[in-house]
């Protein structure tokens, strides 16, 4: 395929409810879309990118600076026919991974297009439906989580995650074990301790949670190591894995028993199905986080996570937990916890433009 011309805008969609972590609170979200054309067949990607360098260095305004001077411009007018020939062409860009994710789905989008076939199918996904959790924010009390939480597991949702900080953790989770016996409870504490925190992590060892996501730096595996070993419940690593090598180096160094897999962190579906694979080697469960994706974004999440290690759920929910109006038809709805992939080609949705250009802050046009 040859790329003959990249639009990018960046998209903001208010939240239908504020979202607040460890590091950083969000009432609406600006992400950008990359819309392709290569043989005359179009292609979309969304690169969902925090506006802000808290969960990670990359930000809304980086992403548009590497696709526009580096990315779209090592790749257009360039031949390739499958994506490791196309990320071969801009393989000498380091890191970026959210940014190097929104031309991958495009490109990943137009190519299944191309030849007629859902995405999934193309990366050779193995599940009909994929299981479904909700990440639920830090909120004003614990009075108000519970209403949360009742009405997403009134929804069917099949897990739920807190989000974790200093002053809203073991006694939050304490009052929310009791409150819930059975359900399926994880937290993630985005970064926010350290290793002298370990005995207060040790406490959460009490509530059975399914594992407890990225307590510790965002750069870090050796510290995750030393807290595996002083802990019971299954650290999970999120924001320290981009590569299939980080996760490989982390699981030899036992650093983690479960790994996030976010298509939109590692650079794309590719570097997301390896990842995978390494896991499945090694017999580490993944399931598939999210970023508050718009439905392009959301779309290849869905169908990432219908790889065969995906067997934990996830955090992909659906749209209407975030969006009132999202960017694609048709919506994409959970029922009874769990998202049917998308059997149209290509990712499966269609993108709504006019609903699209009404939300673009800004806009760019390359050609080959
Ligand atoms: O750490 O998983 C995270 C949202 C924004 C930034 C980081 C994270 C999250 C989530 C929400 O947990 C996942 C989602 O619902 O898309
Ligand atoms: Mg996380």
């Amino acid at each position: 395929m040859r790329i003959e011309q990249v639009d990018l805008a960046i998209v903001r969609l208010p939240l239908i409810r504020p979202f607040q972590t460890s590091s950083s609170r969000k009432a609406h979200l600006d992400h950008i879309l990359v819309r392709i054309v290569a043989d005359g067949v179009e292609g979309w990607g969304e690169c969902a990118s925090p506006s802000d360098p808290f969960y990670c260095p990359e930000t809304t305004e980086t992403c548009w600076h590497i696709l526009h001077d580096f990315l779209v411009p090592m790749t257009l007018g360039k031949s390739w026919s499958t994506i490791e020939e196309l990320t071969g062409l801009y393989a000498k860009v380091k890191g970026n991974g959210f940014a190097r994710a929104g031309l991958e789905i495009a490109c990943w989008d137009a190519l299944a297009r191309s030849q007629g076939l859902p995405l999934h199918r193309l990366l050779g996904g193995t599940r009909a439906e994929v299981l479904s959790g909700v990440s639920l924010g830090i909120e004003s009390s614990v009075e108000a989580l519970f209403e949360h939480i009742d009405q997403y597991l009134a929804e069917g949702y099949r897990r739920i995650k807190l989000k974790i900080a200093p002053g809203w953790d073991v006694d939050v989770v304490r009052q929310v074990r009791e409150r819930y016996p059975n359900i399926a409870l994880q937290v993630d504490a985005n970064s926010a301790y350290t290793l002298a925190d370990v005995d207060l992590l040790k406490r959460l060892d009490d509530f059975d949670l399914l594992l407890i996501e990225q307590p510790l730096a965002h750069d870090d595996i050796i510290d995750h190591a030393k807290l595996q070993a002083a802990i019971e419940t299954p650290v999970c690593l999120d924001e320290s894995i981009h590569t299939a090598d980080d996760a490989r180096k982390a699981i030899e160094l036992e650093a983690c028993r479960v790994i996030n897999i976010k298509v939109s962190r590692v650079g794309g579906p590719l570097e997301a199905r390896r990842i995978q694979e390494v896991c499945r080697e090694q017999g580490v469960p993944v399931w598939c986080g999210g970023m508050h994706e718009f439905g392009i974004g959301r779309a290849a999440n869905v169908a990432v996570a219908s790889l065969p290690g995906f067997s934990l759920p996830g955090d992909v929910s659906g749209s209407d937990k975030y969006y009132r109006e999202d960017v694609v038809e048709p919506a994409i709805l959970a029922r009874d916890g769990a998202i049917a992939v998308f059997e149209g080609p290509g990712l499966g949705v269609e993108p709504v433009v006019d609903r699209i250009r009404k939300n673009t802050l800004r806009a760019a046009t390359l050609r080959a």
